[in-house]
């Protein structure tokens, strides 16, 4: 049984080393705890281990090279044992848009045969109602000498555990890992105090406490928020575009109202969380769940329709320039990420819509994108990646798909003959100084 004395962490192991591990286990180190960070990955281990990351968020790579250095810090391919358990672990979606839940549970299996009385273990993947309670029963079955904890029993398990969603926004993760509030959902309160004693080792805001389920339902809930209200912005477009009305326009207009705040349209939805993490809702209620579908289904046919505002400007420009024909027109998309001023191209909407044009157009096809040094195998051999100003004076359709600061300077520039598709409203921010 355990005793509620807080008993310091000496060592904490982080499962899954990604987008989320990694920045925790760093900011814990910068905290004088021992991290183990635990990869499958043997490269990602041997990339941490030398100082160096393998993944692309600003400051990262200095706080890693710091407490690698100082020896706060080492990754391992085992688990070895620590007092607290971090797990990390990508929840990607299957076919049926049922969570695959295969990470967590090996992650678990994993770690099973060094956990000791008193360990806690945190779930930090998004992930769909009830997870946690998996984990107790994969956990009972393999370790029968631990009593793990269950929604019912409060006072007599060896073992904490609890659901603790990652919120952190891909760019911003290191400030917000440390200033963001915490939703801690414990197997029972007492694990749920348990976890909040780990996070007050680094966490700045606050950590508010509840159970498990409501703690993951939490993590959806926000995600499909967003979704729903980004798919808002998304039908509007759509409407505006039928009526010949400038959407942009009009969200700024209605956004002068008290009580209203809508989002901005775009081409659709990317990144690897909320086009995902609404599903993990719809595809366990899916008779109640209807909005949340309709949002995800409004999202996902974004990129179509830009794809077929493309060939309308290409129509448009062949009959202004009638002695061009269709493979000699050139169509330049501006960006590939799945949003601004970042890297990360995971289902970025920008790429599969840049895919479907180069599948399907017979003229040149140049790709603007800064932050990318060569491009994603899908687009080599039939795209171009090239410097924004030399494609701006070549290009007769210019396809504007992500806002990076670094474009600004040309949207008041683009010349004359070029037919512009926005999918993000910038020229009504930028007007065209020469249309
Ligand atoms: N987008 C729009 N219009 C908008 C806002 C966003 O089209 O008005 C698009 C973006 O261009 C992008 C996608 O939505 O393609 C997602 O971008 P995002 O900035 O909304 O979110 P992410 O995926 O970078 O991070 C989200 C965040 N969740 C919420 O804001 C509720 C972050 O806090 C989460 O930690 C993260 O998901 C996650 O890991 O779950």
């Amino acid at each position: 049984m355990l005793n509620d004395d807080p008993v310091p962490f000496l060592k904490v192991s982080v499962v899954g080393l990604g987008y989320i591990g990694l920045p925790t286990a760093a900011v814990l180190a910068s905290r004088k705890i021992q991290v183990s960070g635990v990869d499958v990955n043997e490269n990602v281990v041997e990339t941490i281990n030398s100082g160096n990351i393998h993944i692309v968020e600003p400051e990262l790579d200095i706080v890693v090279h710091a407490v690698v250095t100082e020896g706060l810090l080492q990754a391992t391919m085992v688990p070895q044992a620590a007092d607290a358990f971090l797990i990390a672990v990508p929840t990607p979606f299957q076919e049926n848009h049922h969570a695959d839940l295969s990470y967590v549970k090996s992650a678990c299996l994993a770690i099973a045969p060094v956990l000791k009385k008193g360990d806690l273990i945190i779930l930090e993947s998004t992930s769909p109602v009830g997870t946690t309670e998996k984990i107790t029963e994969w956990l009972s079955h393999e370790r029968q000498d631990l009593v793990f904890p269950n929604l019912q029993q409060n006072n007599t398990a060896d073992i904490y555990i609890a659901y603790c969603p990652e919120r952190v926004l891909p760019g911003h993760i290191l400030r917000e890992l440390v200033s963001n509030d915490r939703i801690i959902g414990g197997m029972t309160p007492r694990c749920a105090h348990r976890a909040v004693q780990l996070y007050k080792t680094f966490v700045d805001g606050e950590c508010f406490i509840t159970d498990a389920r409501t703690a993951e339902i939490c993590k959806l809930t926000e995600n499909s928020f967003r979704d729903v209200n980004i798919a808002f912005a998304n039908e509007l477009s759509i409407i505006c575009d039928k009526l010949n009305i400038n959407v942009w326009e009009l969200i700024t207009l209605a956004n002068r109202h008290p009580r209203v705040n809508i989002l901005q349209p775009g081409p659709g939805v990317g990144g690897h969380c909320i086009a995902v993490d609404p599903w993990f809702i719809v595809s366990q209620l899916p008779e109640e769940a209807r909005l949340i579908r309709t949002a995800r289904e409004v999202n996902d046919s974004k990129p179509a329709w830009v794809v077929e505002k493309v060939k309308q400007a290409v129509v448009d420009f062949l009959r202004e320039n009638p002695t061009k024909t269709v493979n000699e027109v050139t169509i330049t998309c501006l960006g590939l990420t799945f949003k601004e001023n970042i890297v990360d191209t995971r289902e970025s909407p920008a790429l599969k819509i840049a895919e479907e044009i180069a599948q399907n157009h017979g003229g040149p096809l140049f790709i603007v994108e800064p932050y990318l040094t060569y491009l994603p195998p899908s687009l080599q051999g039939i795209a171009e990646l090239k410097l924004i100003g030399d494609a701006i004076v070549e290009t007769d359709v210019l396809l504007i798909l992500v806002e990076h600061n670094v474009f600004y300077s040309i949207f008041s520039n683009i010349p004359k003959h070029c037919k512009v598709v926005d999918t993000r409203g910038v020229l009504f921010d930028h007007p065209r100084e020469n249309a």
